[in-house]
Parts: structure tokens; C-alpha cells; sequence
């Protein structure tokens, strides 16, 4: 019988012998469903094998986590004693890290957990070392670090890649479909807007991914790659800052386009650049400080907490205590946000970083 390894391999060839024009187009959707169930079948039962009671389980703490990911001697462990009060070991050789080491840091009254991971992820498709577990505390972080250095810039564009042949969306996010599923009634394909796919491809790939009654929304011009993530159950969308070390050894001469967006520079062992990497872990984590009055209280900055940007002055009373807002309807805020001091507002007001909120 052959493997899944093999069928996806003998697809993978049938595509590539394929020219792509819009008379391909529908088979070649319909083969790239085909690899993507394999695919969906490898990693269910890979992630089964690693998971439980492995070595790598790492509980999650503070208000968020970082992944830090590269090759081998990219300066991770260097990194994460620099910026906690981790001890993980450095050596001038490749694989110190055998397993993953935590730390905290603690920035602007936030604790942000940072684990250094070994440098297996390439070679974990073939299942080596214990590549497979280090996927897993990856899939489950806030925020990936993908760090090298000059000399080796093209490991971090590698690396992603190997994180995507493995479902894990790195800087990206979902294609905006919605499907509502039902028992009978066939597939109708919903959108105002144009599609570059036909109705036909896009009914075929749905098909063959096992969903034969649904009505589909799409709420974009959707892809090829955008439907299967949307119709597979194991993909992950994760934030990732990518990061030059060692630039006291120079800069890479050619910067490949995954980086073009930007990188953060920085000798993690002199601790240059240190500063403005933990503000952009900050921002990329999209975390925000803001003070809490007790209702009698002056202004003051004594009772801080740690919110995402994006929640509203209810989300922020729902995860508090009674002291501060119990029986509350309004808030009056201060600072960051308000128009003037004491401004009084709606509990559907977005939080700002540094406000001051009395709930009233
Ligand atoms: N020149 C220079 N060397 C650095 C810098 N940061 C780390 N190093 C050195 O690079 C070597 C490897 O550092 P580690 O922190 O052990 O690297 P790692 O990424 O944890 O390596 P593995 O655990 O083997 O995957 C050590 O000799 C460090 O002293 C830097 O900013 N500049
Ligand atoms: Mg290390």
C-alpha cells in the first residue's frame, strides 16, 4: 500500500507536469484538496504521537508568549538571559539547546514569557529529533521570533517555510470565508465580489475536502490556498518578528522579500538593540498598560493592568474585580484618549494605552 508520504509526493509531481492556465486550473485545485487531507492525516496523527506527557510541555504563563526560533548558534539562549532571568546555556557550537528553556520578562508591568526552543524545526517533516514537539509549543505561542544572523539571513525565509509545509500561518490571516454547513441541499457559492477562481473550482475543492451541502460566503477575492486553509482544521495564524543578530559581525548584503516589510537589528551578547526589540514585542503583541481609580480615588497610576488593544471599557470590566466597577454603567477616563480630563463615556469606548479609567 502506498504511504501518504508517497501519494502526496506522486500529486505533488502530477501538478508540477501541469501547465497553470484557467482550463488547469479546476484539476489542479482539486489535486492540491487531495495533498492538502494527506497532509491534514500526517499532521493529526504526528501531532498524536507527540502529544501528551513529552518532555517539551511547557505551561503557559504571564500575559502572553514568545517563541524564539533560528538555526543553530543564531544567539537564542544569548538573547533569552539577556532579556530574563533565564539561564539557558551558550556555546560557540550548534544544538546547546536540547530542550526548551522558559524565562519572563517583564515590560512596562507586563510578564511576557519567552522560550528558547532548540533549532529543529527544519528536518521536523521527517520527523527527526524531537522537531515535532518544538512545532507544537509553536503553534500554541502568542508571537514567533524568527532570528539569524547576517551571515545566514536566508535561514529565517527557510524557516517559515518549513512552518507553513506544517500549517502554521506566519504573518498572515484568514481568507474571510464563512461556511454554514447542512445536512442536505448541495453547495451555493455566495459573494458580492469578484472571484478570480471559477464557481466550478471553487464547488470541486469544497467537494473533495468532504463538505458536499453548505452555503459558502466569500467575503474577499478568495485563493486556491485561502479555501483549503479555510476548510482544514489545523491551521494557525501566528504573528512573527524577524531578527538579524550579531550585527557587530555586519548586515546581510541581500535582504530576501520576507524581510523587506522589515527586521529588527541587534547584538544580543553587547545588548544593542535590546530596547527597541522589546517595545516591538510590545506592539506586535498588542498589548496596552492602563490605570484603574477605585471610585473615590484621585488620579493616580497605583493599580495597573495589562489589556489588548482593541477591547472596550466593558471588556475590561468584565475581567476585573468588583472593587472597581461593580453596579457601573459609565466610566470617566483621563490621559491617553480623552478629550479632557475626567471626559465621561460609554463602556463600548476602546481602551488606549496609558488611560486612566474610573468606572462610575
Ligand atoms: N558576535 C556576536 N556573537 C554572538 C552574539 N550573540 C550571541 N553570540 C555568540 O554566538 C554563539 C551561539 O550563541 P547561543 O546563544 O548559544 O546560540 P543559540 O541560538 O542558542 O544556539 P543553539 O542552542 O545551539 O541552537 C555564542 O558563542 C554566543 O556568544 C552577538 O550579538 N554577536
Ligand atoms: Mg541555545
Amino acid at each position: 500500500m502506498k504511504t501518504p508520504e508517497d501519494q502526496i509526493k506522486e500529486l505533488e509531481e502530477e501538478i508540477r507536469k501541469l501547465p497553470y492556465h484557467k482550463g488547469t486550473e479546476r484539476h489542479i485545485g482539486v489535486l492540491r484538496a487531495r495533498i492538502s487531507i494527506l497532509k491534514d492525516k500526517q499532521l493529526e496523527s504526528q501531532n498524536r504521537k507527540s502529544g501528551g506527557g513529552g518532555g517539551y510541555a511547557v505551561k503557559k504563563q504571564g500575559d502572553a508568549t514568545v517563541v524564539l526560533v533560528g538555526p543553530p548558534s543564531a544567539g537564542k539562549s544569548t538573547l533569552l538571559n539577556a532579556l530574563t532571568n533565564a539561564e539557558s546555556k551558550v556555546a560557540p557550537y550548534s544544538f546547546t539547546t536540547v530542550s526548551v528553556i522558559p524565562g519572563m520578562m517583564k515590560y512596562k508591568n507586563a510578564y511576557i514569557q519567552i522560550l528558547d526552543v532548540p533549532g529543529l524545526i527544519e528536518g521536523a517533516e521527517e520527523g527527526k529529533g524531537r522537531g515535532r514537539e518544538v512545532l507544537s509549543v509553536i503553534r500554541n505561542t502568542d508571537l514567533l521570533i524568527i532570528m539569524s544572523d547576517g551571515e545566514r539571513i536566508e535561514a529565517i525565509p527557510r524557516i517559515q517555510a518549513a512552518l507553513e509545509r506544517n500549517g502554521i500561518r506566519v504573518n498572515k490571516r484568514p481568507q474571510r470565508i464563512r461556511i454554514k454547513r447542512h445536512l442536505n441541499g448541495g453547495l451555493t457559492i455566495n459573494t458580492n465580489i469578484r472571484q478570480d477562481l471559477d464557481r466550478d473550482t471553487i464547488k470541486d475543492i469544497i467537494n473533495q475536502m468532504g463538505i458536499k451541502s453548505a452555503d459558502v460566503y466569500l467575503e474577499e477575492n478568495i485563493t486556491v490556498e485561502g479555501l483549503l486553509d479555510a476548510l482544514s482544521k489545523n491551521r494557525v495564524y501566528i504573528p512573527a518578528l524577524y531578527v538579524v543578530n550579531k550585527a557587530d559581525m555586519g548586515l546581510p548584503k541581500k535582504i530576501p522579500v520576507e524581510l523587506e516589510s522589515g527586521f529588527i537589528k541587534m547584538s544580543a551578547d553587547k545588548g544593542e538593540g535590546l530596547a527597541a526589540f522589546q517595545e516591538s514585542i510590545w506592539k506586535a503583541l498588542g498589548l496596552a498598560t492602563i490605570y484603574l481609580l477605585k471610585p473615590l480615588q484621585e488620579v493616580n497610576h497605583d493599580n495597573s493592568m495589562v489589556v489588548k488593544v482593541g477591547m472596550t471599557l466593558k471588556d475590561v470590566m468584565n475581567e476585573i474585580g468588583t472593587e472597581f466597577s461593580e453596579g457601573k454603567t459609565k466610566a470617566k477616563i483621563w490621559g491617553e484618549g480623552a478629550k479632557f480630563a475626567g471626559q465621561e463615556v460609554s463602556l463600548e469606548t476602546k481602551i488606549k494605552e496609558n488611560m486612566i479609567v474610573r468606572f462610575i
